[in-house]
């Protein structure tokens, strides 16, 4: 890319997609164009359309979808299979009709059959059945991969895509019951530590492994991917800090400074057992990870205490 280069990343004021335009921005590219949901509905073909025929990029990151946690995606599986299909159906269609150069589509790890090898290598996709709880998303992800895959096989297109592990940091979703399970902890010991609770309730058994990748991080690869890696397919975008719930719901009450119990509610979805990402690929072109686990979570939190107004709206 050059630094004049027109650059649409859309979903710009979400934790994604305000994180890939700060690394833009920093990189000194100076095009640059933020789309949300108040600029245009991307479930609507023709609105997307014409938007990208007004804007005409020469590059774009689609750093929009509907995303959730664990309930969320068990609460609402047509919203999220039905909305992500579109987003990126007419982004990518319409990518092609205005001739777009390069498009970087983004993922997650759930994309991978529910017992796939571990570490998931690439090759793992469409091997095996998925997890339950968020098989809408990931059908709606593996979607996207095959969208970039064929328009870059019929059409010479260079459409490519990028898997992440769980994702964190600023401008997370810190609903109690729809986000992600480090937001959700974050809120749930900062709440009780300010509440004086005995206890703080945390989902499944504890048990499930997770790998985890601070969001500054993910905008460093994507910018590194878009620059490096001319397709076709995918890579995986990993940082190899995996832990199990257990230890992660520890750490997180170390840093709220909750001493206090944590209750294991069994009666709440456990998903898939481990999902590690094998990210060998991005690794051997040159780009690995710099935040820590406990570095990641130690900014994160300060992000979330002095963005209180934003997460309790
Ligand atoms: O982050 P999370 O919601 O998503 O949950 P997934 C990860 C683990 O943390 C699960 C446990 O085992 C949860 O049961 N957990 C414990 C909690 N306490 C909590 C809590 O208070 N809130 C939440 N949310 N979890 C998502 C997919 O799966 O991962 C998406 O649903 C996407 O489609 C995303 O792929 C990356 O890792 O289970």
């Amino acid at each position: 890319m050059e630094k004049n280069s027109k650059i649409i990343v859309t979903g710009h004021q979400g934790m994604v997609g305000s994180a890939v335009l700060k690394a833009l921005k920093q990189n000194e590219f100076k095009n640059v164009i933020g789309i949300s949901r108040s600029d245009v509905d991307l479930t609507n073909q023709a609105d997307t359309l014409s938007l990208l025929k007004k804007t005409k990029p020469d590059y774009m990151i689609i750093g929009s979808a509907k995303v959730g946690g664990i309930m969320a995606n068990s609460t609402y599986p047509a919203q999220f299979l039905y909305d992500n299909i579109m987003i990126q159906a007419n982004l990518i269609h319409s990518a092609y009709q205005v001739g777009i150069k390069k498009l970087l589509s983004l993922g997650s790890s759930c994309i991978y059959p529910k017992f796939a090898n571990q570490p998931m290598k690439e090759e793992e996709l469409l091997t095996g059945l998925l997890e339950p709880t968020n098989e809408p998303y990931a059908l709606s992800k593996i979607i996207g991969i095959k969208l970039c895959d064929y328009y870059y096989k019929e059409f010479g297109c260079q459409y490519i895509s990028a898997m992440p592990c769980n994702l964190y940091g600023y401008g997370d979703n810190f609903h109690l019951d729809k986000s992600h399970v480090i937001p959700a902890l974050m809120r749930k010991f900062h709440d009780a530590v300010e509440m004086d609770l005995p206890s703080v309730t945390c989902w499944g058994s504890g048990s499930p492994l997770r790998e985890f990748l601070f969001v500054d991080d993910l905008a460093d690869a994507l910018l590194f991917i878009i620059e490096n890696f001319k397709g076709p397919g995918f890579l995986n975008v990993g940082s190899g800090d995996e832990v199990t719930i257990k230890d992660l719901a520890q750490t997180i009450a170390g840093i709220a400074g909750f001493k206090r119990k944590i209750i294991w509610d069994i009666d709440k979805p456990d998903g898939t057992p481990r999902k590690v990402l094998d990210s060998t690929k991005l690794n051997s072109l040159g780009w690995t990870h710099s935040n820590s686990l406990d570095t990641g979570l130690r900014k994160t939190y300060d992000w979330f205490l002095k963005n209180q107004d934003l997460y309790r709206k």
